[in-house]
């Protein structure tokens, strides 16, 4: 048992307002401390620097995902809504669950979401200018996937009031039982009861992404209940975490004016920009994943059953890997960053998520000459989630659209 190595133990609350108020500074203490630490007020082992966490995400079968994701271990306690089919599994469930998913959000489909995506672009750029003062966390970064990502899914206007409250819950569920996840579990069997009744089929148009979904049942690939989770799975892993990614998105364009210059003289790269954002502040911060088999890390041994918590975050600025990591550069060459994962378990949305912000920021860069913060931004505390409750804002106009 680790005879011959010392293991570094931090007392680091990952999920304290402390930690989550300024997190980067704290990520570079657990890379320096070593390849794998220990956090002992949990009781986890973590990784931090890029290279780690990687390996840690391209070994599903010594880090499994089916016991939870989260820092609860699904072989000890229930967790508080049926598991993912597929963000919850191991192959062979979530490769045949995987597949479904990547069908229903291929290329082809993606592009026919693109004139919808513009016209709801156009006029939210159009209303900002136009008011001139505006709350960035809310009337761009929720407005836009709020209205546009409902639509393509095929929901009823009714009902996806609920989805804010849900996906509140599931990314607090991920974290240790502090007073956030208490919060945001209140309502948590009501919550999950309005969010399945949207997953119905009759309860969805035939023509959205959820329409697809039950599509592959009818061709004999999954259950009408498996279809009714990969439905919520959409719900659940879609709208917050695209949220935040636009209200990251939007404190860079702010604190970085001459980074939304280059933005502006080239919306080409609206799309790098973003990624970008994904990069640098990392709206997903952390996963976890439970060791399904003895393994060392850099030495190190970890106990078959231990949870692992990886900081994508963390990973995203290792200086190892990065050159300049704290800084916003629109066009950094990106692709080797975690943020949407990496491995079997990469985010299997991601490409509607670029697209989303791709044309929005798109539009942004078409009327807007400068985001000025006329207050600092109000971060929103979640136990998963990096993301702005305020960012106010004055918006700049260019000179008139042509
Ligand atoms: C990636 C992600 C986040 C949250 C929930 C889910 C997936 C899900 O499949 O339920």
């Amino acid at each position: 048992m680790n005879a011959s190595r010392s293991v570094p133990v931090l007392d680091l609350d990952p999920f304290s307002d402390d930690f989550l108020a300024e997190p980067f500074s704290r990520h570079a203490l657990i890379r320096e401390a070593g390849p794998v630490v220990w956090l002992e007020r949990y009781g986890v082992w973590a990784v931090g620097r890029h290279s780690d966490v990687f390996a840690v995400l391209m070994d599903w079968e010594s880090f499994i995902s089916s016991a939870g994701v989260g820092i609860t271990d699904f072989r000890v306690q229930t967790p508080p809504r049926p598991p993912s089919i597929i963000l919850e599994a191991d192959p062979p469930l979530q490769t045949r669950t995987h597949k479904i998913l990547a069908r229903v959000l291929s290329p082809a489909a993606l592009r026919s979401m693109r004139v919808a995506f513009e016209t709801e672009a156009e006029q939210l750029a159009a209303r900002i200018v136009e008011r001139g003062t505006i709350d960035g966390a809310e009337d761009i970064a929720r407005a836009f996937p709020l209205q546009v990502f409902p639509d393509a899914v095929g929901l009823p206007d009714e009902g996806r009031e609920i989805l804010p409250a849900y996906g509140n819950m599931v990314f607090n569920f991920f974290g240790p039982h502090n007073e956030r996840f208490e919060h945001a579990m209140a309502n948590a069997p009501a919550v999950s009861k309005a969010v399945m009744a949207l997953c119905e089929r009759s309860a969805v148009t035939p023509d959205g992404l959820a329409a697809g979904v039950f599509a592959a049942h009818d061709a004999g690939e999954c259950s009408y209940a498996e279809a009714g989770m990969l439905v919520r799975s959409l719900l659940s892993a879609g709208l917050d975490t695209t949220v935040n990614s636009i209200a990251c998105a939007l404190v860079c364009f702010a604190r970085f004016p001459e980074q939304w210059n280059r933005v502006r003289a080239d919306p080409s790269i609206a799309r790098n920009a973003f990624d970008e954002a994904v990069r640098l502040e990392s709206p997903v911060q952390t996963f976890f994943r439970t060791v399904a088999k003895p393994v060392t890390i850099g030495g190190i041994e970890l106990e078959d059953g231990a949870k692992l918590l990886m900081f994508l975050a963390s990973a995203n600025r290792d200086p190892r890997k990065w050159s300049d990591p704290d800084t916003f550069d629109v066009t950094r060459k990106t692709g080797a960053h975690v943020g949407f994962g990496a491995g079997i378990h990469r985010c299997v949305g991601e490409m509607l998520s670029k697209l989303e912000g791709e044309i929005l920021i798109g539009a942004l860069a078409r009327r807007v000459a400068r985001f000025e913060l006329t207050a600092e931004p109000t971060l929103n505390y979640n136990n998963t989630l990096r993301g702005y409750a305020q960012i106010p804002l004055t918006i700049h106009a260019n000179g008139k659209p042509t």
